[in-house]
């Protein structure tokens, strides 16, 4: 295991193992996986006049790529893009080519008894090892369980005995360079969190952290820090489980405040007053293809020490069926009841549904065929899957549902949706359950 924590640069370059004092020039590197990630990733380098070659197993994502179109709207990554592919320093293809770096960034879902799905990972680095070099660095940066960049390296060292692979805690020298680097960059903000936020860079050796932040010395603005492998895939688990333990709090106190009659908007807002207190918002539960899976990989690797981050999970995978019960308890009073549903994303302003609560909730609520659901989505064209099958759903524009409605149920706090007038959310029964109605206490000063 490396054990030194060193912060970017700061280590002297004589007290490493030989092998790292290796010529660290990268000119081409090639990322595996253009999803939310890697195709940023893959962008920012190419700007920086890197020879990027982009990988997906996805034709439409080829295509859509070297045509210098991002396919999902990210502030600012169309500029990118169009700067990358105009240089010809971007070029997506369905194969992984010799590159002197390969970044993998790939899903990690999680299977249906929650245990880590690596498939995606094994299937990338069964891509990349034909073409692997002496001199190359892989870098992954797929969010991991504790073990997966060593499990990594032992898969590609079975594929290419003619190369010396990297084994945890050992220090060289070696062909090949393996690093964990994860991600951390907040959707909506990518194009500037990618160059400006720290980054953790877990080598399987020194020499290994040392090749991967060559890498990253490319465009980052942040700090590198240099920690071992098994850290690095630590570090990354724990920041999203921090996440959401604290989003849990504000849950748990929504529903404790709903029993006591109070408004947990301004219990918040009046608590976090104090200068130690910072209570995160409720909302209608904890989506996104992180926060509500990444605490898992935490479980997995230690359940009977986790007994906080699966109580979290719970009280948020809990909090959707909350608010199925608080619509359902109003519609029961109407004959035909008409609900407006505002919001199916995993959160504000982004076309992303992948775990989204709002959407759990709305294909619960389809369920009763009495009821007829108007769904307002700004970011969306057409309704996802299954909602596009029901036929008491229909999507409408955002005014449209909630002045044909009885009850209207705020789900995802879109900035669209705080420009409705409040006389017409006055006249119907509303269900908030983001806070974006709630009127600060600072305002009715
Ligand atoms: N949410 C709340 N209340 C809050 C904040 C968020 O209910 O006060 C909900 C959101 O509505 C959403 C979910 O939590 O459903 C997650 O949203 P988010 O904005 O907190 O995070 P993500 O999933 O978009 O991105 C997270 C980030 N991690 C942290 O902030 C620790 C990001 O930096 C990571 O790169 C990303 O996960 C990732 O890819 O792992």
């Amino acid at each position: 295991m490396v054990e030194p924590l060193a912060e970017g640069g700061s280590v002297p370059e004589a007290d490493f193992p030989a092998d790292c004092r290796m010529d660290h020039t990268v000119n081409t590197v090639c990322v595996v996986g253009l999803g939310y990630i890697g195709l940023p990733t893959a962008a920012t380098l190419a700007s920086r006049g890197i020879e990027v070659i982009g990988v997906d197993i996805n034709p439409q994502i080829v295509a859509a790529v070297n045509d210098g179109k991002p396919y999902f709207p990210e502030p600012d990554l169309d500029m990118l893009l169009r700067a990358a592919t105009t240089l010809g320093k971007l070029r997506a293809t369905a194969r992984p080519e010799p590159a002197d770096a390969f970044v993998i960034a790939v899903p990690t879902p999680f299977n249906d008894d929650r245990s880590p799905n690596l498939t995606f990972i094994d299937a990338a680095a069964d891509a990349i090892s034909p073409v692997l070099a002496a001199g190359n660095v892989v870098i992954l940066e797929s969010t991991s369980p504790v073990g997966t960049t060593a499990r990594l390296s032992k898969r590609l060292a079975r594929q290419r005995p003619d190369l010396r692979l990297p084994e945890e805690g050992e220090n060289g020298p070696f062909d090949v360079h393996i690093a964990h680097c994860p991600e951390r960059v907040l959707p909506g903000h990518m194009v500037r969190e990618l160059i400006e936020n720290d980054r953790i860079i877990g080598g399987l050796s020194e020499a290994c952290a040392e090749h991967a932040e060559a890498v990253y010395s490319i465009f980052l603005r942040g700090t590198a820090f240099r920690t071992g492998a098994a850290t690095a895939e630590l570090v990354k688990l724990v920041e999203n489980a921090y996440r959401d333990v604290n989003i849990a709090f504000a849950n748990e106190l929504s529903t404790i405040c709903d029993q006591l009659g109070l408004n947990v908007w301004q219990v918040i807002e009046l608590a976090n007053r104090h200068p130690r207190v910072s209570i995160l918002q409720p909302g209608a539960g904890v989506g996104g293809h992180c926060i509500a899976v990444d605490p898992w990989f935490i479980v997995a690797s230690a359940p009977e020490q986790t007994r906080l981050i699966r109580a979290a999970r719970e009280v948020n995978d809990a909090k959707p069926k909350f608010i199925v019960s608080q619509i359902r308890e109003r519609a029961d009073r109407l004959k035909h009841p008409v609900i407006a549903c505002l919001g199916l994303t995993y959160k504000p302003d982004v076309d992303d549904v992948r775990e989204s609560p709002a959407l759990d909730i709305v294909v619960e609520l389809a369920c009763d065929p009495d009821t007829r659901l108007l769904v307002a989505e700004p970011n969306l064209r057409a309704l996802p899957p299954p909602l596009d099958e029901r036929a008491n759903v229909t999507m409408c524009d955002t005014l449209a549902a909630v002045r044909e409605a009885d009850i209207v149920a705020i789900l995802v706090a879109h900035s669209r949706f705080r420009r409705i007038p409040q006389e017409e959310l006055m006249r119907r029964m509303v269900i908030d359950a983001t806070g974006l109605t709630h009127r600060s206490v600072s305002m009715t000063r």
